[in-house]
């Protein structure tokens, strides 16, 4: 009978650092959403998707060539995203917003599970599959018609097809989003990197930026990563039991987030 994983001991130097610091941040990836079972990129296609790549569907170039198939795979995603709630992962890192009013999460998520959480101060580097928009001019729709089998929703403005308002491969970050993040990672003490292969930039180089500047990286994760040999604490096991062991251990029982 597979007993529920061990929080790995947080080392004493580490929580010494974190009770000192005077600015935190987080970096966060699909890992810490998997134990609220939203399929990590890498174990994303599932069912009808396992055989797409979701390095192909996730461009412009496949949504110019086949709109209808990228909206589709976005409806699936989205129709799970909204079936999930945030895990003692998510609501550990809002608790550690609330003992720390100036803590930033910066996520490469484009599911919305931090701010359900209770987290305020919530960077999404790579946009949120909640939100829709014009493919023409970026304009946001609040509804949509997406009875045609054939085709992908049209803007009822312009006609463009409508698209999710998240980043696509070769399309570059929202500009506020990515200097909030470089600022962050420049001025943190603590960097935390929870649930990322690090493998997509130019979030990617945020641990090693912070890293320049003098903060202490701890990466969260239950398997090596290529960023495990750059950091200076590593926490190995699932966040959602990992998170919630950090904040106790540094700072007791702080009350959940509002
Ligand atoms: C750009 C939104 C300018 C859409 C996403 C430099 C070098 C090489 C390549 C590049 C470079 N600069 C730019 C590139 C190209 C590219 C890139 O990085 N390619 C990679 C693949 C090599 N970057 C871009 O295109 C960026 N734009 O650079 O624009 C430009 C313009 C023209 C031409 C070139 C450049 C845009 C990148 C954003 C793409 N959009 N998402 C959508 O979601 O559909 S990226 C998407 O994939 C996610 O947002 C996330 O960023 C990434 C997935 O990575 P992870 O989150 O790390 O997840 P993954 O599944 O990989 O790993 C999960 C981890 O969790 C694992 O480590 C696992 O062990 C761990 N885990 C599992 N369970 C748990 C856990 N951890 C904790 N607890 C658990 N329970």
């Amino acid at each position: 009978m597979s007993s529920a994983p061990e929080a790995p001991v947080i080392p004493a130097a580490l929580i010494g650092r974190l009770r000192k610091a005077r600015s935190m941040a987080a970096l966060t990836g699909a890992g810490i959403s998997a134990e609220s079972g939203v399929p990590t990129f890498r174990d994303a296609q599932t069912g009808m998707w396992a055989k797409f790549d979701p390095l192909e569907l996730a461009t412009p170039d496949a949504f110019r060539r086949n709109a209808k198939l990228v909206w589709d795979w976005y409806a699936w995603r989205r129709e799970l995203v909204a079936q999930a709630q945030p895990n003692a992962g998510h609501r550990a890192l809002a608790a550690i917003e609330a003992a720390n009013p100036g803590f930033l999460v910066i996520t490469q998520n484009v599911d919305g599970l931090h701010q359900a959480a209770g987290s305020a101060n919530v960077v999404e580097l790579h946009g949120n599959i909640r939100r829709v928009k014009c493919s023409r001019d970026g304009t946001i729709v609040a509804t949509w018609d997406d009875s045609s089998p054939r085709e992908a929703p049209r803007c009822a403005q312009c006609g463009a097809f409508l698209r999710p308002d998240v980043v696509w491969f070769e399309e570059t970050l929202p500009d506020d989003a990515l200097v909030r993040a470089e600022h962050a990672a420049r001025d943190c003490d603590v960097l935390l990197v929870v649930g990322t292969a690090a493998e997509v930039y130019p979030a990617a180089m945020l641990p090693t930026y912070a890293r320049h500047h003098g903060a202490a990286i701890v990466e969260i994760n239950p398997s090596p990563t290529r960023l495990s040999d750059r950091v200076d604490y590593t926490l190995r096991g699932p966040s959602g039991v990992v998170l919630p062991a950090l904040v106790t251990a540094v700072w007791g029982d702080v009350p959940a987030a509002r």
